[in-house]
């Protein structure tokens, strides 16, 4: 079963100022990671939660995957529709840990320092995912291999590629792109590109 959204008209499926794109542009502040030896990889979970979780490469790869199909939004104006992905559901991570009552927001951890932050509820949606393969091909370094979480109903930047960290906390903090600007929340339907806006 596919999650993601109903089949619409395209054109209620673009956001106000998002132009469609068919290639698949590549955006990231920094480098892109190459892992020789993916034993020093893992995924931490961290902060308001009962006891800390680490998952190694190994047993990421062996959870149980899920297709999705969703449309993507990004805040430089491209908008691509009719994606289809495979991975990982957020609740075969999060069923692992017990979140502490006050966590209210999340921010994910990428390589290099980087990092986004998000309502919890908005992390736990079903349309949500860790990301592994997109319309059928492995992601590519460049798009975020191994692991990109994928949150398609906020604006693309909230979609952390080479993620590596998951953490509670108990109020909204600005992650890489908030600090310079870009909108604590990030909806696309209702233009929450910058702060400043
Ligand atoms: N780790 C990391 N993830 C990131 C970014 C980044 O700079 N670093 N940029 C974000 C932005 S602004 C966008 S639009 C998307 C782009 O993903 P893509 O290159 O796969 O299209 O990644 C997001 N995830
Ligand atoms: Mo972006």
């Amino acid at each position: 079963m596919l999650f993601g959204q109903k089949p619409q008209e395209h054109k209620d499926r673009v956001p106000p100022g998002q132009t469609l794109t068919q290639g698949w542009p590549v955006l990231h502040y920094g480098s892109v990671p190459y892992y020789n030896d993916m034993s020093k990889w893992d995924l931490r979970v961290f902060g308001h939660v009962e006891e800390e979780f680490t998952i190694s490469y190994k047993n990421f790869m062996a959870l149980p995957r899920k297709k999705f199909a969703n449309d993507i939004h990004c805040v430089t104006t491209w908008s691509k529709l009719d994606n289809v992905w495979e991975g990982v559901a957020v609740m075969e991570i999060m069923n692992k840990v017990k979140i502490k009552p006050e966590a209210t927001h999340v921010m994910l951890h990428a390589e290099h320092g980087w990092s986004t932050n998000l309502p919890l509820e908005d992390f736990l949606r079903e349309t949500s995912f860790f990301g592994i393969r997109h319309n059928g091909q492995l992601l590519t370094p460049d798009h975020g291999a191994p692991v990109r979480m994928v949150v398609p109903h906020l604006y693309f930047w909230k979609s952390a590629k080479w993620l590596r960290g998951i953490e509670l906390m108990t109020k909204d903090k600005p992650g890489f792109w908030e600090r310079n600007g870009y909108h604590m929340y990030g909806d696309p339907w209702l233009s929450q590109r910058y702060d400043f806006e």
